[in-house]
């Protein structure tokens, strides 16, 4: 009799071990928009991934190109069991390759990544030249800020010297001023004494 209780005791205890772990099961990936391997042929803006199981805030996706340069995202929204990843702005054509880090509900880390391309017409190709006119402003803005760097002393000589300028100018013009006024006064006054 004090076996069965005991034996009992144990096959509950067991139950209630386990039903934590079946709750909260591991969670996979399941699916993603765009999905993998795809070829998108309009504006990716934002990328949906999606799991088949519970996961946690703590969970991270990072969007990267072909050369391996992370695309800067605005957002990343942990929406459980879903993922959205908005971008700053829409994808310029080529591969992608998207890494997912997540916490599974069950706080196991699911690590994992898929790749898909980008094939847009028209705004996509103004994308692109946007994107070349950026980089070199940003090379000249770099160039200029080390030039910056190494002269602004030089600038800063040279602003107080435009400074000093304008003021000795303004004082020229000033001094003129009164001269002229001092002329045709004098001119008038003579003027009127001659009357
Ligand atoms: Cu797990």
């Amino acid at each position: 009799m004090k076996k069965k209780v005991v034996s009992l005791a144990l096959l509950v205890g067991l139950l209630i071990g386990v039903s934590p772990s079946v709750t909260y099961a591991h969670s996979h990936f399941e699916s993603s928009v765009p999905e993998e391997g795809q070829t998108v042929e309009e504006a990716v803006e934002t990328i949906e991934l999606s799991f088949d199981g519970g996961i946690e805030q703590a969970s991270e996706v990072q969007v990267f190109t072909a050369d391996g340069e992370e695309i800067e995202t605005t957002a990343v929204n942990v929406n459980s069991p879903n993922i959205e990843v908005e971008l700053s702005e829409p994808l310029a054509n080529g591969d992608y390759r998207v890494a997912y880090n997540v916490l599974s509900a069950d706080t196991h880390p699911v690590e994992g990544e898929f790749t898909f391309s980008v094939e847009a017409e028209e705004a996509i190709v103004e994308e692109d030249t946007e994107d070349e006119a950026t980089t070199e402003e940003e090379v000249t803005d770099t160039e200029e800020s080390a030039d910056t760097e190494e002269q602004d002393t030089n600038v800063a000589d040279e602003q107080q010297e435009e400074d000093s300028e304008e003021s000795s100018n303004s004082i020229i013009w000033i001094v003129g001023a009164v001269l002229v006024v001092g002329v045709i006064l004098g001119a008038l006054a003579g003027f009127r004494r001659k009357r």
